[in-house]
């Protein structure tokens, strides 16, 4: 069975799901390598609209896979250069939800970083536990994590290791919204499906101005949302939204 499961269970929504059950969906080179393939394919399907990504109803995914690590060297780190395999999944286009149950741990949880909207479970557990095996966050989650919650939250959760409830996470900002364990993978089902019926390049430039602006000063991020949005009125959507709001009747988006 493939480690990376895909679904289409909506018009205009994939699911992936991570599955390496047994391993608590650690993060080995095969599933991240097959997670990357399959956001490049995803990014480039016209009819994906959304993307939720999830794991099993006790993990998301407890980390990198420390039994293949503790056998790499830095050398060995250094060649893989699998930051390339990272840049397929914060470079997608598309909106990522993922749908998080249980533990969302070291690389699991900068995995939830990448993603745009997290839902979570109330039960689920968010950490950056590596110092504690002697390691630091690697795939952006002194960076992802510090821009999300602020130096002091994100200081005692690399220092500690200690991880965080989906209410404490929430918190501190690090989720979109706590839902009961069993609604997770429903409520993001159901985003997913209000943004696949949304105009598509709204939605692109709409993502791409949040991302770019987070690294950029205030000034030139409000420049480049002025820009994406005098593009939108080149869109035949942008039209088709007016017109129809206007004539009080449901609209017809094109991704034109
Ligand atoms: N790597 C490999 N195997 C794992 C991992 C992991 N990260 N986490 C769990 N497993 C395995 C266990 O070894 C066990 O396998 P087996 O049955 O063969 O012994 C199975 O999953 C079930 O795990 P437990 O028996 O430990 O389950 P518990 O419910 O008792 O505990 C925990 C769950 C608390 C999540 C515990 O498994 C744990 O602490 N796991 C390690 C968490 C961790 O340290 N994560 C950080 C890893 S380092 C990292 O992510 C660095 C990221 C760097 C960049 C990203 C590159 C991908």
């Amino acid at each position: 069975m493939s480690e990376v499961l895909l679904e289409r269970p909506i018009e205009g929504v994939a699911l992936l799901r991570l599955n390496r059950p047994e391993q608590l969906n650690a993060l080995n080179a095969a599933l991240r390598k097959l997670l990357a393939e399959r956001f490049a394919e995803l990014a480039a399907d016209e009819t994906v609209r959304a993307i939720v990504l999830t794991g099993n109803e006790k993990a998301f995914a407890a980390g990198a896979d420390l039994k293949e690590m503790v056998k790499l060297s830095s050398v060995d780190h250094l060649l893989r250069r699998s930051h390339t395999l990272w840049r397929s999944i914060s470079q997608c286009p598309k909106p990522i939800i993922a749908a998080i149950n249980g533990y969302a741990f070291g690389g699991g949880m900068e995995l939830a970083m990448h993603c745009d909207i997290i839902v979570a479970g109330e039960s689920a557990q968010l950490g950056q536990p590596e110092v504690r095996v002697g390691l630091m966050p690697g795939a952006g989650g002194t960076q992802r994590l510090t821009r999300a919650a602020g130096k002091f939250k994100a200081m005692k959760m690399v220092l500690t290791g200690r991880p965080v409830s989906a209410r404490e996470a929430s918190e501190m900002g690090l989720v979109s919204e706590v839902v009961p364990d069993a609604e997770v993978l429903p409520t993001a089902l159901k985003i997913a499906e209000t943004i696949a019926g949304m105009p598509p390049i709204s939605i692109a430039l709409t993502k791409e101005a949040v991302l770019a602006g987070q690294d950029a000063s205030l000034e030139t991020g409000l420049l480049l949302e002025r820009r994406a949005f005098e593009v939108l009125f080149a869109t035949e959507d942008s039209k088709e939204g007016m017109q129809a709001f206007i004539e009080k009747r449901k609209p017809r988006y094109r991704g034109r």
